[in-house]
């Protein structure tokens, strides 16, 4: 019997600090450029604000910045200046070298993103670290040896295009600790709180990232729960994970998955998250906790629903404005059942592509989803059967076997026995297995094309009659061009692949990081079955820009395929952005694409799935997930 527990008050504490609210403030400077500061015609440059929280007194904020080149010239050489507020340490950065003498952060180019080819655009991004928020003071960019002067010193001459809201931001005192949750613990030992673990502002509106810890510390274990959150203002859901959410007339509802629903004695679950929004600033969020049919409410009245089953516990009154909850049991999450009992292989059998889209063995259009290997020479512990099953139990049914080609990032022959055990392993869980040649650092797949041969070849010839083997040719080909490297050298290996496997799909790459698809569907390959063409993105760098080349690219009927994508910028690293990929996930489903996620390791890096934290290489629960595991572990269990 659950334990009559009382009334229960949780006002989640917002921090209203100065410091902490200009370090929310969105700045944005977009100088088309004028005056003594004309940038060459056709080339943009920004420094955004476009992130930014406290943490214990220091504040923390992300930069993205950007050059944009729309001329007809390529830009060999950038680099950015900045002034920072004392003390500023840089966090992280991606995608660009920081690094901060004095006050000025300077920020030099990769070799990989030093040129800036015309129709491009650069995005470096960093976490710099202060007691002081940042507002813009001096924010110049030097291209060709020649500077520009973005903000500050008076040398800008026109007003910024974009909107500068740093100036606009309240100047309340600091009244509660900035991640301050939780609720009075309830009677029994049951307490649950709820975590701001990220803000930022955009636009008009306010975010807020929370996080739900639910701990049962009493003698009875909770069978079903549910949240209700009310949102103030003019408020909006944007993402959430590990849960079902809906939201309706300001107050979003959380209720658990099947495999969240009950919490037993002395364990909590902590793994759900969500992004909402209002056009107020939010100093507290009112909640409930329903947990077994009773209701507990801010209000100190309490709202007892009738059971299910032995249905004798009275219906006390509710509120008048509340949403009557009859019969009241909270709502069960649909169970995620699989449809079919037997493993993807065993049900789909051999894949084929018919339009754009994966077909299986009865011509039932298909989709895969599933994790990509790191680099398998870097990261061989997560190669392993365990690895795999716990990925398939979340609801994948591909992974992909990521070998890079480059020797200077760990090629060598000896590594094929890593893939010859990876599709071993997948093939003894009825999963299918992408064999991925993996160019990045070498570029144009013609640089190691020797090797390529001697790989497909060989791997070709061992996978001939498995069904479930897929061959992706050249990851990501990058500054080189479709129709002279990219296109001669897939018919190419696609004629080396079909000597020994007649029908296997094969995922061709697409220039500019797998990117061009739009490009490709102009040429594509002909007189051969079953191609794909791989499309990349990371959802923090690549929106609408890509989904565009996507859209073009399926118009012209050209088969895509995610063989890799992630939710954080192209580094793989950097913050996620939940509320991109949400929107990735829709476009690749509605329009049957398949993904593969990046990347099966524990690496310090967002794009790991698995915690940096944990050490086991297999038998993942998904407490032994990174954020970006969670969400996307989650994803395919909503799929299953
Ligand atoms: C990244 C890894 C990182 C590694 C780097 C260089 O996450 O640990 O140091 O490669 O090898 C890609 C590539 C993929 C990249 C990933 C993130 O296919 O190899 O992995 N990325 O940068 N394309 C776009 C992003």
């Amino acid at each position: 019997m659950v334990a009559k527990l009382k009334k229960f008050r949780a006002l989640i504490a917002l921090a209203v600090a100065l410091i902490v609210i200009t370090g929310v403030a969105v700045s944005t400077n977009v100088f088309a450029g004028s005056g003594n500061t004309t940038l060459p015609d056709g080339v943009s440059a920004s420094v955004t604000q476009v992130g930014g929280w406290e943490s214990n007194g220091e504040n923390y904020y992300q930069l993205q910045l950007t050059i944009k080149n729309s001329s007809s010239k390529n830009i060999n050489s950038w680099e950015f200046n900045i002034d920072l507020p004392d003390g500023a340490k840089i966090n992280q950065d991606w995608c660009g070298k920081g690094s901060i003498e004095g006050n000025r952060l300077t920020v030099a180019p990769l070799d990989y993103n030093k040129t800036i080819y015309t129709n491009n655009e650069i995005v470096y991004g960093c976490i710099i670290s202060s007691k002081k928020a940042y507002t813009p003071t001096y924010e110049a960019v030097k291209l060709d040896g020649k500077t520009y002067v973005l903000c500050g010193k008076g040398e800008v001459t026109t007003e910024p295009a974009g909107t500068d809201t740093a100036e606009e931001v309240t100047t309340e005192a600091a009244t509660e600790a900035p991640t301050s949750s939780s609720g009075e613990t309830l009677p029994d030992g049951l307490t649950y709180s709820l975590n701001v673990t990220g803000r930022w502002q955009s636009g008009n509106d306010y975010f807020y990232q929370m996080q739900l810890v639910i701990d049962n510390k009493s003698n009875t274990t909770v069978n079903n729960w549910s949240l209700d959150i009310t949102i103030p203002g003019k408020g909006s859901f944007s993402q959430g994970w590990c849960a079902n959410y809906t939201y309706n007339n300001g107050i979003l509802n959380v209720t658990p998955f099947d495999y969240n629903k009950s919490i037993s004695v002395n364990s909590k679950i902590d793994n759900i998250g969500f992004i909402i929004s209002s056009d107020k600033e939010v100093k507290s969020f009112e909640s409930a906790l329903t947990v077994d049919g009773k209701k507990y409410e801010a209000d100190e009245k309490v709202t007892e629903a009738t059971t299910t089953a032995s249905s004798t516990e009275a219906t006390t009154e509710a509120k008048k404005d509340e949403p009557t909850q009859a019969p009241t049991e909270a709502p069960t999450a649909a169970p995620a059942v699989k449809p079919t009992t037997g493993t993807p292989v065993a049900n789909h059998g051999k894949l084929s592509v018919k339009g754009t889209s994966i077909v299986d063995k009865n011509g039932d259009k298909f989709q895969l989803r599933g994790v990509s290997t790191h680099g398998l020479a870097w990261f061989p512990q997560y190669d392993n059967k365990d690895a795999f099953a716990s990925w398939e139990d979340f609801g994948a049914n591909v992974v992909r076997l990521a070998m890079y080609s480059d020797k200077n990032a760990g090629f060598s022959t000896s590594n094929y026995q890593l893939i010859y055990d990876g599709v071993d392993y997948a093939t003894q869980l009825g999963m299918y297995a992408i064999i991925d040649w993996h160019i990045l650092g070498d570029g144009n797949p013609n640089t190691n094309k020797a090797d390529a041969v001697n790989f497909f070849k060989t791997m070709s010839a061992k996978y001939a009659n498995y069904d479930n083997v897929i061959y992706e040719i050249c990851n990501e080909p990058n500054g080189c061009s479709w129709n002279n490297d990219i296109k001669p050298y897939a018919e190419d290996i696609i004629d080396i692949i079909r000597a020994n496997d007649k029908d296997a799909i094969i995922i061709v790459g697409t220039p500019t990081w797998s990117q061009d698809v739009d490009e490709v569907s102009r040429n594509p390959i002909t007189g051969e079955s079953n191609i794909m063409y791989a499309l990349h993105f990371y959802a923090a760098t690549h929106t609408d820009n890509i989904r565009n080349k996507a859209q073009t690219a399926l118009n012209n009927g050209l088969p895509l395929f995610v063989s890799e994508f992630g939710m954080c910028d192209a580094s793989g690293n950097g913050g996620n952005n939940f509320t991109e990929a949400s929107k990735w996930i829709s476009f690749l489903d509605s329009n049957n694409i398949s993904y593969v996620c990046w990347n099966l390791s524990n690496k310090a890096e967002t794009s790991a799935l698995i915690s940096s934290s944990c050490n086991k290489t297999g038998n993942f629960t998904l407490n032994d997930l990174s954020e970006s595991g969670k969400w996307f572990a989650n994803i395919l269990t909503e799929r299953k």
